[in-house]
């Protein structure tokens, strides 16, 4: 209850500094100088794992408040937002630019106005499509590996055989590509029975997982054997979806997401999913530390990989305590 209420709060703050235009960052700060200053534009809110990783990124910051001051902007899932507030972040001078691209093109002037003007950037979990030169580093998952993971766990729970549905990411954001592109590729190099009935985005949120859900089971009913989801909160709404449509999640129609939210385990402990490859969110403390390393001129490598692992049904009930977003 109280972290609803906090969660409330804390979206009406970032509402309100929207209103009032990205360049109105809210700001955690003692007041000194000399310290690292940050700027992060973040994507949005849309899913559990985006919280998490707000969450870590405000919590390193808040915990280092003496030597790390943090501009934090809130894009509500548009580019465009995303884009004032890195040129609201180059006005203020600021040491390092950290972006969760939303989509991955469309970046080149503003990255180009930052490295003019100095200011090291630092790509967080998303890809841009842009030249090397125009961003310091990475740090982040390799999507088509999780695909590719997602794909060879959804023909295990088949026995190689049967029709699947896709629920697709943020159309142009990386995550959405390369997740598509490793599971699509797995499935049709390795797994010739298994037919992608058909593939459409639900733009990483539960309802739109949802609604996209509905829309399949309508159209193809239970031909639909096993659904795949580019995060675990369109497999939430997915499972709802299945559920009012009288069928099995887990069962009549098998569930294979990425991310590893708790939510997920969840529904797998009972019974209804069956597997999730882990992304992990809690980039607060890696980001950081490229971050000094940069303002102190130092060259970093230019992807930093997450390091995670694959969970099944069988271990969820075990797993759920120990899972930390
Ligand atoms: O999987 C999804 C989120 O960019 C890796 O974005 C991230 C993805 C994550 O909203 O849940």
């Amino acid at each position: 209850m109280k972290k609803k209420l906090l969660s409330i709060v804390l979206c009406v703050a970032m509402v309100m500094s929207m209103a009032t235009g990205c360049s109105k960052a809210s700001t955690q700060t003692s007041g000194d100088n000399d310290k690292l200053v940050v700027g992060f534009a973040q994507i949005g809110q849309e899913s559990g794992w985006r919280d998490a990783e707000t969450a870590s990124i405000q919590f390193y910051a808040g915990q280092k408040i003496d030597s790390i001051e943090l501009k934090f902007a809130d894009a509500q899932q548009k580019q465009e937002n995303q884009i004032k507030a890195i040129k609201s972040f180059i006005e203020m001078g600021v040491d390092v630019i950290g972006l969760a691209p939303v989509v991955e093109t469309g970046w080149d002037a503003v990255f180009t106005e930052a490295k003019e003007a100095g200011i090291p950037i630092v790509l967080v979990d998303r890809m841009a499509d842009v030249d090397e030169k125009l961003y310091s580093t990475f740090i982040g998952s390799d999507f088509i590996l999780e695909g590719k993971n997602a794909a060879i766990e959804m023909a295990t729970l088949l026995g190689g055989k049967g029709k699947i549905v896709e629920l697709e990411g943020t159309v142009g954001a990386s995550a959405a590509n390369d997740r598509k592109k490793g599971f699509d590729d797995e499935m049709a190099a390795s797994y010739p029975d298994i037919q992608i009935l058909e593939s459409q985005t639900g733009d990483f949120t539960r309802a739109k997982g949802k609604e996209v859900m509905e829309s399949f089971l309508k159209t193809y009913g239970d031909q639909i054997n096993g659904v795949y989801a580019h995060n675990d909160d369109m497999m939430l709404g997915a499972i709802e979806a299945i559920k009012e449509a009288g069928l099995k999640p887990g069962v009549d129609v098998k569930a294979v997401s990425i991310d590893g939210v708790k939510g997920i385990f969840e529904a797998m402990a009972a019974g209804e999913a069956n597997v999730t490859v882990e992304c992990n969110p809690l980039l607060g403390p890696q980001f950081f530390e490229v971050c000094e390393k940069l303002k102190a001129g130092e060259t970093v490598d230019k992807w930093i990989k997450s390091d995670e692992g694959i969970y099944r049904q069988d271990t969820a009930a075990t797993d759920l305590p120990t899972r930390k977003y």
